[in-house]
């Protein structure tokens, strides 16, 4: 007999059915950003053999390199999101200004947020990247949003999302009712529910953080990976091991699926820079912090809950530090004792 599957498609039908009055917008405009995703996963897939790889020559707003593909995704993920009605506009972290949706197609009642291919710093070493994307609703002007109409706390979003290309490429989303995981099955070129409602285990013995930083790290943090270095004879009283892909999303993956933390702390060198973090609250921290809570975890930026920040600005950066819950738990404790 045949093994029935669950495709994604039909998964977002059925979690439509239990938003009360729901249209099928929603549906339909996650069913545009798979659409997308299957896209840029074919390109980072075909790579050199497409000529996607390398720098585009060019910098983005945070006056970062631009690689090709980010250029690519990024368009990729505009066009295929734009016409069909369901947003009001979106705001990408490869661009300064909200993107208005073209004057041809109608206005929706969305606002979404993107990083189009995250961790591209790796996609020449052929490392896994990701896209995240996060969903809110437009309460404002819906006819030409401004960057004010998507300053909302991460807890307004009505769904969060990343895709990861990895050795296969999965989808892993969540609505506000627990977290599921999606691979892509390149025969029927259709995501299937391979991973359904992940958790992450409370206590972990893996961290991950950029070592190289360490001499500017803050003394929580500082405490927190000594400790964890210390090992058995240490007070943690077991061994930790270390990972660190420079790559959220695949980062992120790892935690969901095995537990541990990821850390980007506030550090000396980021605050004589003048900026509050690395990462992104709108396009990357939010997103993940949503997926993190709603699989078990938690999410701070040392002292606060990130879900609870009130956005000052589209591109505003914040620390993450993210992961099983004891964990985050004590690293949150480290900060409020050094206050
Ligand atoms: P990006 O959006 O420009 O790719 O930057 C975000 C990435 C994260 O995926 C990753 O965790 C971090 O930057 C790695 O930073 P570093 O190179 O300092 O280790
Ligand atoms: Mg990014």
């Amino acid at each position: 007999m045949h093994n029935h599957r669950t495709t994604i498609t039909q998964f977002i039908i059925e979690e439509q059915r239990h938003i009360p009055g729901a249209t099928g917008d929603f549906t339909s405009l996650l069913n545009d950003v798979v659409t997308a995703c299957k896209v840029i996963s074919n390109l980072v897939n075909h790579g050199a053999l497409v000529g996607v790889l390398g720098a585009a020559g060019t910098e983005n707003v945070q006056g970062e390199d631009q690689k090709k593909l980010d250029v690519i995704s990024n368009e990729v993920f505009l066009k295929t999101n734009e016409w069909a009605g369901h947003l009001a506009a979106m705001a990408s972290e490869e661009m300064e200004e909200v993107y208005q949706i073209p004057s041809q197609y109608p206005r929706g009642k969305y606002l979404m947020t993107f990083d189009p291919l995250d961790g591209s710093s790796n996609i020449d070493v052929n490392v896994s990247v990701g896209t995240i994307f996060s969903i809110l609703r437009c309460k404002g002007n819906c006819v030409n949003p401004t960057a004010e109409d998507f300053l909302q706390r991460g807890t307004e979003q009505v769904c969060a999302g990343y895709a990861l290309y990895g050795p296969s490429t999965m989808m892993v989303l969540t609505t506000g009712r627990g977290v599921n995981g999606f691979t892509l099955d390149q025969n029927i070129g259709e995501f299937v529910l391979t991973h359904p409602n992940m958790t992450i285990p409370a206590d972990t013995k893996e961290f991950a953080i950029n070592a190289s930083n360490m001499r500017f790290w803050e003394t929580p943090v500082k405490r927190y990976v000594d400790e964890c270095l210390a090992g058995k004879e240490g007070p943690r009283g077991k061994d930790f091991n270390m990972r660190w892909i420079a790559s959220m999303v695949a980062e992120v993956h790892r935690i969901l699926t095995r537990g541990g933390v990821f850390m980007y702390p506030l550090d000396s060198k980021m605050k004589e820079k003048g900026t509050e973090g690395k990462l992104r609250l709108m396009y990357e921290a939010n997103p993940m912090a949503f997926i993190v809570e709603q699989a078990g975890g938690a999410a701070i930026t040392g002292q606060h809950r990130i879900l609870d920040i009130q956005p000052s600005h589209l591109h505003q950066r914040v620390p993450v530090i993210l992961g099983s819950k004891n964990e985050v738990e004590l690293i949150a404790k480290y900060h409020q004792e050094m206050q």
